[in-house]
């Protein structure tokens, strides 16, 4: 930003340098309280999601057909992205009760040779607390939005969908997304 910009915002921000040596002070950043989700980490998932991709062909192209969805057809050449080998709006629906936590498994098998592929999924709706990371507990308690599932790895996340509806979890890459990696998580 140029100066007079600055000037007509009305921002003075004045800057002393002092030549003093200043003590060290400790940080003042208080730790959140926990609030993992109890009795998950360790315990089974619920849902196991395989993600995976597959190159369309003019004929899975044109056996696939779900028109009327308003979903625009992949071409031939291009790549399907799969959630359990199914793409959008293909995927099953995940339908789990308001409160209720849920484990989800998340297992990248985008592995082909020459075709390896991270998938970083995110989820609508809530936050979820990661509980595994390839069958190990993270080091600290994790909490986001989106986790990024390396080629060949696998994930578990746990979260609980206070607000009814219909959520979308998908890649957070577009065209992923766009290529059919997408579910929907109904919380009734
Ligand atoms: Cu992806």
């Amino acid at each position: 930003m140029i100066e007079s910009e600055r000037n007509s915002l009305g921002i003075k921000i004045p800057i002393v340098y002092k030549d003093e040596k200043v003590a060290a002070v400790s940080s003042p950043f208080i730790p959140p309280k926990a609030s993992a989700v109890p009795e998950q980490s360790g315990k089974k998932p619920d849902y196991v999601l395989e993600l995976g991709s597959e190159m369309i062909t003019s004929s899975s192209h044109s056996s696939g057909g779900h028109g009327g969805h308003g979903v625009p057809q992949p071409s031939a050449g291009s790549t399907r992205w799969t959630i359990n080998g199914k793409s959008y709006p293909d995927t099953e629906d995940i339908r789990i009760k308001v409160g209720q936590p849920v484990t989800v498994r998340f297992i990248n098998k985008d592995v082909q040779p020459g075709h390896r592929m991270d998938h970083p999924l995110h989820l609508h709706g809530t936050k979820f607390q990661v509980v595994s990371l390839n069958g190990s507990r993270p080091a600290r308690e994790m909490w986001k939005d989106t986790i990024n599932v390396p080629a060949g790895e696998y994930v578990d996340v746990t979260f609980a969908i206070t607000n009814p509806g219909e959520w979308m979890l998908h890649c957070h890459i577009i065209d992923h997304e766009d290529g059919g990696m997408l579910t929907k998580i109904i919380a009734q």
